[in-house]
Parts: C-alpha cells; structure tokens; sequence
C-alpha cells in the first residue's frame, strides 16, 4: 500500500476510500485469472458474481498502453475513478479460441497501475547537490556519483541547465563529446549537434550479419498457423513462458501443435519453466557450447546418411566439396569439417559430449528425429548467439537446420525467437500510419551497426561509421582514447552521457564495475544527464534526471503492433502525476532554449501523433492482397482531434477503434495470411533467388567473413565451426580460477531494469540464485544464505535457492536487477548481472553477456534480506 500512498494524498482521495478501491482491485486481480474451476470466458463474467463488483460503477474502463522492452505490445485496460487508475484487466473483448485469441498481457502488465502509482516515480526534475554546470572537477564531483544528495529544482532550471550543457560541451569538443547508447529517436541531442552513439548488438547477439549474408535476411519466422502444422518442435535456448509471454503467447501456439499432435523437445542447460509444461524431452547443453552439439548431430546425420542431400544440393551451397559457391571450389566445406578432415577431429556424439554435457545417446537421438520428422521447427532463443561464439553459433544452427531440409513447407522453420514468440512472420494484415514525429540527421554521424540491407547490397562503407563498441564504451570514456576498426586508437571525449527516450545506459550492457569507475573519475565526464519514469539503472549515476510522464499520462496514449494481426491502442488514463513531462516536450523545450526551431522534430502538438496513426491504418482483405483504410475518418473527427488529415472511407468509424483499444483481425487455419518463411524460394528457386551472393542459402559464406573483417576484431571463417568461448566451459585457464558458468536468464517478473521494484510481483517471483544442489553442497550453502558471486570484473550478491533443474557447473540469476553498489566493499548488493559480464570486444561487436565464469563463496557479511524487503530507490525531494 505504502508504494502508491503518495498519489492517493496529492490527487485528494482520502486514504480511505483509496483503501476501499484498491481492497476492491486486490479482489478483482485475484478473481480475475487465479480461481480454479472457472469457466468464465472473458474477465467481466468472471466478475460477474464477485461480491466487489457493485465498486466498479463509479468509472469507466479504458484502454491502457503496455511499453516496456519485452517486445510485445498486449491489450491493457484500467479502471479509471476519479482520475485513478484503480484496478486493471486485460482482453476480454471476444471468447478465446485458438484461431482468434485474446491478446492477454502477463503480469508485469496488469501491475503497470503498481508501477505508474509508484513511489519510486520520478516527481520534479532534480539535480545532484554537489554537481553544477560548467564544467571541471570543482564544479563537476564526479566522485559522488551514484552516492550525493538530490535537490529539487524547477523545470526551467532544468531546461535551461541541460540545453546549456550541451551547447557549452558542443561549441567546445564538438558533436562527438555527446553520448548516447542509440536505441529510440534522440531528435534534441541529434538537433544541438549530434552525437557519438555505440555500435555493436545487445539483444541479437551474434545474430544479424551471419542471417543476412548466408540467407539474405535477417529474422524471418513462419507465423503461428504454420507451427501448428509442425510434428516436432524443438525449442533451442528459449523460454516463451518468460519471454513471449503475451500477445497470445507462443506457449499458446506450442500447446495447439502439441494438441494436433507435435513433439517437443527442449535443448537448454536448464529444465526451464516452459520445458517442464511443454517438453516431451530435455536435452542439455552448458552455455555457448551449442556449436558442438550442433555439430555433432551433423555427425550423426552424415555418417547415417540421414540428412536431406537432395535439399543441400538444390538450395544451399559449401556443404560438400561438389556444391560450393562459385570461385570457392576447392575451399573447405562443411561435410569434410564434421568428418574431421582438416583438424583431424571427428565431430562425433563422443567428441561433443564433454563439451556440451549431453550424452552421446542423447545427440544421437535428437539428430536422429530432427533429420527424421518433417515437417520440423527448429526455434532458437536470442540467449544462444548472446555469447563470445555467437556469431559462429548462428552459423552452426543454420547449417545444421538446413541438413535437414525443413524450410520452405508449413510446419517447417530454422529460426530464432524473442518476445514476439517469433509466430508473426509473413506481412502485416494491420498497420500503422506512419508517424509525424522527426529526427535530424545525427551530425556527429556515428555508427550503431551494419544494416543488414547494406551487407546484402553490398553498401556497406566502413568509412561511414565512428562510434565506440560496446566493449570500448567505459574505458573509452575513462582514458579519451577509443578503437576505432579502421583507423586503430583514435582520440575521444566523451563530455556528456545522455539517455533520453527508451534504453538504459549503464545496468543493461557489459561492465557495469567499469562504468562506474568511468562515471566516476576525475576530470573526464562533466555531464550525465537522465530522462525516465521511475528512479531507474541510468537515474542513479546521473548529474540532472527529468520526469517523463508514461504513455498513461499522455493525452494520445500509446499505439503499437503486437503481432502482424492486431493492433493496441491506448488512451490517457490519468493527469500527469507531479511535475511529470511528455518526451516530446523535453525535446521541444530545450530545442528552443539552445535556439534550435522545436518544429524541425515534429507537429506544433506531438500529441496528435499517436490519433493521427491510428486514423491512417490499413488493413488487408482477408483475400491476402487487396488494403483499405481501417478507419472511417470524419471531418467531424479531424476537428475534433485537430488532425492535419483529410476525411477518408474505412472499415470502422475512427472513435470506434480509438474506444475499443485494439483492432484486431480474426483468422483461420489456411487463411491468406498464413506464412511459411521462404516458401517462395523453396517453390522455384531460380524465379526467386535469395539476396545472398550466389542466390541460395550459404553454408560457406565468403560474404559474411569478408564483413565481419572489416571490424578488424575477431576474424570469423566463412564455414560453421565449433569455436570455443574465452572465458566460456572449454577455457581450461577460466575455469582454474573461476569454476561456474553463470547465466542471466530474462525472468518473468521484470522486462531488464524495468518492474524490479513492483513489490508485489517482486514478492510473488523470488529473483534468487538459481543452483543445483550439488553445486550449493560444494560450495557449503542452503536456502536462504547470501553468496559471494565474483570474478575479475566484479563482485556481488544473491541469495541462494536450490534448483536441481539447472545442470551442474551453471548457475542462474534473472538479468536486469539494478546495481545497488556497497561502498565499503565494493559489491553490489543488487546483483546486477552485467557486474560480472566480460569487456573484451567480440567481432561484430556483440556483447558477451552468456559466456563468463565466476567463483562462489558462502558470505560472511552482512546477508541479502529477500529482495521484496529491499526499500524501494526513491530519490525523496
Ligand atoms: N547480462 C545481461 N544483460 C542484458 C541481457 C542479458 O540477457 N544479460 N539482455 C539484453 C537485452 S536482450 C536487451 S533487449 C537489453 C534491454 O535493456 P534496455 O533496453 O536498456 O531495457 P530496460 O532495462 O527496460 O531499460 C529501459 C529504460 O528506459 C525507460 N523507458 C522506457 N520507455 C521510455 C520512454 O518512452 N521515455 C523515457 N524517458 N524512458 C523510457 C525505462 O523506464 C527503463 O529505465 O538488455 C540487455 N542486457
Ligand atoms: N518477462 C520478460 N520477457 C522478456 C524479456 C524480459 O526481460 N522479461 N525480454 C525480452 C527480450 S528483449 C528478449 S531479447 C527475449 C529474450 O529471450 P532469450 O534471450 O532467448 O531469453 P533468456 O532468458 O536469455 O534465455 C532463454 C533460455 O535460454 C537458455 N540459454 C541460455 N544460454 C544458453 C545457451 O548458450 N545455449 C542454450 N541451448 N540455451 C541457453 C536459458 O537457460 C533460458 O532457459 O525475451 C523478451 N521477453
Ligand atoms: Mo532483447
């Protein structure tokens, strides 16, 4: 109760009846998904006999925006009294079926009410007490980062502060003296002279170049209706209970094939929660060392002639010396690399076993029905290609997908997955207009990374593209000095650290012990400067943070496309609470205090975006081809929203799609709209070749090798191979010192940084250290002890929960737990994952998140309460 107290007491709602609403939501939320036996379709019936129900008549439901980076975009509603969000629920706009389902949200979700009433939001801008513009070290402290007071200051302070900041750092180090990690639009530090953004991937890992190159496209699912063709399934590294929990839900479309009949199989160095509802078989695999288990199921299937040559020989080229790509004959090929002819080691199940951990009966037999059941999905987690071999990973899983010939027919797809459950392949049935907002062209031109269409047009210029590797980011904060990958060490100065929009700086990317050191040091970073809802990762090391309101508060909500068959819709919920502004207006606000035109970013009222994309949707007919309009836009309802729009025909009136908080197509098995990724190629090949360099998929991929060499770090060979990880199980050197192999799993209660200090979900989803009681028996710890978790980049703490489903010699914790730094010793009491992550640079500049190793001991301190009893980071002004 006490986390949303505060706006209760500013809204003037006395505390008790706050008391009496939010014990009528408690009830409600508990109703509505959680009592057995119940057989209501949508939540209003199964409310309809709740004792609670006569309290929902004083307001109205509205539709809610749902925004955090899991990736999906599930329908939300809010019951709004009085301006107070007082209880949620999600879809229950028609019965759920598995043709047509509710684009339910999970739980982060329906507790967005916890989170936007928070204690720990943002209310007034602030600044650090000891940090005041200008400049040098008297001015600056950097020392007391993430450790000073706050104090309260006004926003035209504020204002005028940041945007003199930027001009003052600007006109004298240039453009490139502003930072930023790019992931949203940064239109005003684009607009005051751009900025030095940080190349390399965070999510994707090793993924992107490898796709494009060997296939000539990057993520290219089939969509659900073709998975439920599938008999078998294998989920490789992925756990969509966790990560694609909404939007009708992956686990959904696995139970619909497993209904019709699939098999599926899990390949994951844990029994993961969604292995344990779905799996029909666990097969183990310690981290990063997929490549070898990989590989030896390609043994399995050479040397028993099971896989599919007549596929490899029409559809892919470098898989044996007669089918290599043209000018490459006589280059090594994939065949005689698994039979051991040029290291002179076999590939075989007995070669892999003690690398990955599974038995050699195990691979055998999953090579055995992966090249034997067709048709087959074959969905690979982000998780797999998140370590120092990603790249060589990524080549491995699609060589060894395609041996087994299932691309092309429904039921069939070699692929990875994220939030979206990777079920939403095939074009968009319901679309977006596009959007009015702008970003100038960054004039300090960096670079975040290859565009996959320029790998496969061949446009790639190195000589575009200056920003620093993720690898590089802190020290080259620290020391001045970046690696540039085509003119070697070059100067730097970095002055400023900006994180504005979406996107999280310092807790979501390797070196986080590094960071701060960086953020910290004398003489080098003069301004950091922080917008964001909550008191966030980025929030605590930073000079001046801002209030954003969330998309709850914004007068035009929130617009988005969860799936390719709906889109959400959200309206404004509640006032902004305390001195809270929109993004846009931040921008706009400091354009024109460093004299910059705020009409360069966008329309005169940016709220208008969000209706004017709604009112520009199109829909397709369900014959496949044909789009309208979705809307029917009146002149009524341009005036009425001040719309910059002419009156159009549409298949619902506008206010009915603002009203209803989705749009969503319905859909049947074998509609138009049912996509089997390259069904086009496997049909005629020559009539649709793919946009690699030779038109088929590559195994041997001189493309992929010729890119990744540009970046002058880790060369990659054009063939798939095994490549151990630095620092990973095969690094006999790590593993002296350092015995465990430590993931940092995307757990259910968090999206990253975002929803940790919702207590209530915190308290029902314990985040501890995940380890196999034999592990804890070596090392001397039970439930409930605090371990020491340390390596050479950092040290920190959990606590401990045995779980015999995670293989011996790995251990769990969920990633995105803020870092709460002691002082005294150096740990983090948080348990920030990226504490412990490795910061040496990985070829295509991936982040390494996966392939590390440390040591545990039993602590001795002062133990870790369980992390629900943590207070809150609230900055008290
Ligand atoms: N060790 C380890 N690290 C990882 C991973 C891992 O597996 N292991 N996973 C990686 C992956 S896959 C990803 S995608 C990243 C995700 O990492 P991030 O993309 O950084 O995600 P969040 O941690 O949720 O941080 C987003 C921040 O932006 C704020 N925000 C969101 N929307 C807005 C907005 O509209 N306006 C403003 N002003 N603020 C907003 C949120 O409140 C939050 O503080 O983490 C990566 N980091
Ligand atoms: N609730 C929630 N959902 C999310 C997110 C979130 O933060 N919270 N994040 C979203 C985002 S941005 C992304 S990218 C996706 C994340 O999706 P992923 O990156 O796939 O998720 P992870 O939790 O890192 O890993 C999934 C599974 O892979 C296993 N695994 C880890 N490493 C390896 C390996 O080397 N080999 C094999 N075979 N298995 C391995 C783990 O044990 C785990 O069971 O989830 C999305 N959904
Ligand atoms: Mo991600």
């Amino acid at each position: 109760m006490s986390n949303t107290f505060t706006v209760i007491e500013k809204k003037g709602l006395s505390r008790r009846d706050f008391l009496k609403t939010s014990a009528a939501s408690a009830a409600l939320l508990t109703l509505a998904g959680c009592s057995p036996g119940n057989s209501a379709n949508t939540v209003s019936e199964a409310y309809a006999d709740s004792p609670v129900e006569h309290d929902l008549v004083n307001g109205e439901w509205r539709p809610a925006a749902c925004w955090q980076t899991c990736h999906v975009r599930c329908v939300n509603n809010a019951y709004v009294v009085d301006g107070i969000p007082i209880a949620q629920k999600t879809d229950d706009s028609h019965p759920d079926s598995p043709d047509f389902p509710q684009i339910r949200g999970c739980i982060k979700g329906r507790s967005v009410r916890q989170y936007v009433l928070g204690a720990d939001r943002l209310k007034y801008p602030m600044k650090r007490k000891n940090w005041q513009p200008g400049g040098g070290d008297s001015n600056v402290n950097a020392e007391l980062r993430g450790k000073d007071e706050w104090e309260r200051i006004s926003w035209d302070e504020a204002i005028e502060i940041t945007a003199g900041e930027f001009k003052r750092i600007v006109d004298a180090y240039g453009g490139t003296a502003l930072c930023s990690r790019m992931l949203d639009r940064l239109p005003a530090l684009a607009a005051f002279g751009g900025y030095t953004s940080i190349w390399g991937s965070q999510s994707s890992g090793g993924n992107p170049e490898p796709l494009s190159a060997m296939r000539g496209t990057d993520k290219l699912n089939s969509d659900r209706f073709s998975l439920r063709r599938a008999k078998l399934i294998v989920m490789w590294g992925f756990c969509p209970i966790h990560n694609a929990t909404g939007a009708g839900g992956l686990t959904n479309y696995i139970r619909h094939a497993k209904d019709a009949g699939a098999k599926v199989i899990f390949v994951d160095p844990i029994f993961n929660n969604s292995a344990q509802g779905l799996a029909d078989e666990w097969v183990v695999c310690r981290p990063g060392t997929d490549g070898a288990l990989l590989a030896a199921c390609a043994y399995h299937m050479i040397e028993n002639n099971l896989h599919d040559q007549a596929f490899l020989d029409k559809y892919c080229v470098g898989f044996d010396a007669d089918h290599m790509p043209p000018g490459e004959e006589g280059q090594e090929n994939f065949k005689d690399y698994i039979l051991g002819a040029y290291d002179g080691t076999p590939k075989t199940p007995e070669w892999a076993s003690p690398i990955c951990g599974a038995s050699p009966e195990a691979i055998r037999s999953l090579a055995e029905q992966m090249a034997t059941t067709k048709p087959m999905s074959l969905k690979f987690g982000q998780s797999t290609v998140r370590s120092y071999n990603g790249v060589e990973t990524a080549q491995m899983c699609l060589a060894v997908g395609w041996m087994t010939g299932n691309v092309g027919q429904h039921g069939m797809e070699i692929d990875w997955c994220d939030g979206d459950g990777g079920v939403n392949g095939g074009d968009n049935i319901v679309s977006l207009g596009p959007s009015l907002m702008k970003t100038p062209p960054n004039a300090a031109a960096t670079y975040s990374r290859v565009a996959n269409t320029d790998i496969i047009n061949g446009r790639f210029k190195p000589e575009q593209y200056y920003g620093i590797g993720y690898a590089d980011w802190w020290s080259a904060m620290a020391t001045g000095k970046q690696q540039h990958f085509l003119d070697g060490e070059i100067d730097i100065n970095i002055k400023a650290l900006v994180k504005f929009g979406r996107g999280c700086n310092t807790n979501q990317n390797i070196g986080m012990t590094e960071a701060i050191a960086a953020l910290r040091m004398p003489g080098r970073v003069e301004f950091v400067v922080t917008s964001d809802f909550v008191m966030s990762a980025d929030c605590i090391w930073s000079d001046v943070v801002l209030p954003a309101c969330t998309p709850w508060e914004r007068k035009g909500g929130r617009t988005d496309a969860p799936t390719k068959e709906c889109i959400t819709i959200s309206k404004q919920i509640m006032e902004p609470i305390f001195e809270a502004k929109p993004d846009w207006w931040i921008d706009y606000e400091l354009c024109k205090a460093g004299g910059i035109d705020p009409l360069t970013l966008g329309p005169e009222d940016p709220e208008i975006n969000e209706y004017c994309r709604i009112a520009e949707a199109t829909v397709i007919l369900p014959d496949g081809e044909t789009e309208e309009s979705l809307c029917e836009l009146t002149a009524a309802d341009i005036a009425e929203f001040n719309l910059p729009l002419e009156p159009h025909e549409g298949r619902v009136p506008f206010k009915e799609v603002l009203d209803a908080g989705k749009y969503q197509v319905e859909r049947s098995d074998g509609d138009a709209f049912m996509f089997t990724a390259f069904e086009d190629y496997i049909k005629d090949p020559d009539a649709n070749p793919l946009k690699t360099a030779s038109g088929k998929f590559e195994i041997f991929c001189r493309t992929l090798s010729d890119c990744i060499d540009i970046f002058q770090t880790t060369p990659v060979s054009p063939l798939p191979k095994y490549v151990p990880c630095v620092e990973g199980y095969d690094d006999a050197e790590a593993a002296a010192n350092y015995p465990y192999q430590i993931l940092g799993i995307h757990i259910v209660r968090q999206a990253h940084s975002s929803y940790g200090n919702v207590k209530s979900i915190a308290e029902y989803f314990a985040n501890n250290l995940m380890i196999n009681d034999i592990d804890a028996a070596k090392v001397g710890v039970v439930n409930g002890d605090t371990v020491l978790i340390s390596n050479q980049y950092g040290k920190m703490l959990r606590r401990v929960q045995l779980d015999p489903r995670v293989m011996p010699g790995v251990i769990a914790v969920g990633q995105g737990c803020v870092t709460d730094l002691d002082e005294a010793t150096g740990i983090d009491r948080g348990c920030n994952m990226n504490t412990v992550t490795p910061t040496h640079m990985v070829s295509v500049g991936l982040q390494a998140f996966n392939s590390v190793r440390v040591k545990l001991e039993k602590y001795t301190g002062t133990p870790l309460e369980p992390d629900y009893l943590r207070p809150q980071v609230i900055a008290n002004v």
